[in-house]
């Protein structure tokens, strides 16, 4: 079981609407200032949606790359950009993601029913994911909504190899309508099927939802990393909205604590996650799309 514990917040998704929700992050500059309080709380890792000028999800390069620029600037944490964007984003916006340079992007390892929409998945696009980010050396987060997902990350690296830097880390996002449930059951029946996984594989899990405590403390017992933010929950309890995503991490690293795995700094998390040195710095281009 790991000495302490990665946490990853994910501030804002592509689904919460900033009119019902005023909390949610959404400029860059309330981007800048949730992840500042996020690492201050025991967060190690940011998991990046970005927004347009109507706060609606957009995947646009160059507010992209803007986007890691000021988060680097501003904080250690480690950037993991979404190639999963919206439902309705295209597969050719979602590979470009990968052009702003991340040191970590997330890649979805199948098709899901995601509320009343399809998130897809297809596995050209699987492929065209982690063969790019092994060019780039950037380390992927393998996004698990379903078992089966975890079938098809070992078919993956059977056939395409170990992503950059050689370690593999999962996050399982249980709860989703249409995805395994939020219940340490589910959660339990993951962990047998992450040992086919390469020996040392690290997992995260989120509950989406009013599923996100239970799955925190399932995950915290079993040896798992933590998932939170406004992206995956916007109850903080019964009748009780989120105030801030830096709430969400705070609750997140006290139970750490009372753990006894203590939050990792994201210095920690990069070596855990073995993410190679020079990661996320744009390259002269040899091999990117411009
Ligand atoms: N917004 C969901 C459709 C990811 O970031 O990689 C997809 C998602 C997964 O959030
Ligand atoms: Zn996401």
């Amino acid at each position: 079981m790991s000495a302490g514990t990665l946490i990853t917040v994910a501030p804002t998704g592509a689904e919460a609407d900033k009119a019902e929700v005023p909390a949610l992050p959404v400029t860059p500059d309330e981007l800048v200032a949730t992840a500042k309080d996020c690492q201050a709380a025991g967060a190690g890792i940011i998991h990046v949606h970005i927004r347009d000028d109507d706060a609606r999800p957009t995947l646009d390069l160059g507010r992209l790359r803007d986007t890691v620029a000021a988060l680097r600037t501003a904080t250690d944490l480690v950037v993991q950009l979404s190639t999963g964007g919206a439902v309705t984003d295209a597969e050719t916006d979602r590979l470009r993601v990968l052009d702003a340079a991340p040191e970590m992007a997330s890649c979805t390892m199948g098709t899901v029913n995601f509320g009343d929409e399809v998130f897809s998945n297809r596995w050209d696009l699987i492929v065209a994911l982690h063969t790019r980010m092994q060019e780039r050396g950037v380390v992927p987060e393998y996004e698990i909504f379903d078992l089966g997902h975890l079938w098809s990350l070992q078919r993956l690296l059977e056939r395409y190899g170990l992503p950059a830097g050689g370690h593999v880390h999962v996050d399982l996002v249980m709860g989703v309508p249409g995805g395994m449930p939020g219940t340490a059951a589910a959660l339990v029946a993951c962990q047998a099927a992450l040992r086919a996984l390469p020996e040392g594989t690290t997992y995260s899990a989120t509950g989406i939802g009013r599923t996100t405590l239970p799955v925190m403390l399932a995950s915290l017992s079993a040896g798992g990393h933590l998932r939170v933010g406004m992206e995956d929950t916007l109850s903080y309890a019964r009748r009780q909205p989120v105030e801030s995503n830096a709430q969400l991490v705070s609750r997140a690293a006290e139970l750490a604590r009372i753990a006894q795995r203590p939050p990792l700094t994201a210095h920690e998390v990069r070596q855990l996650l073995r993410i190679p040195p020079g990661s996320g710095v744009p390259s002269t281009g040899i091999g990117q799309q411009q």
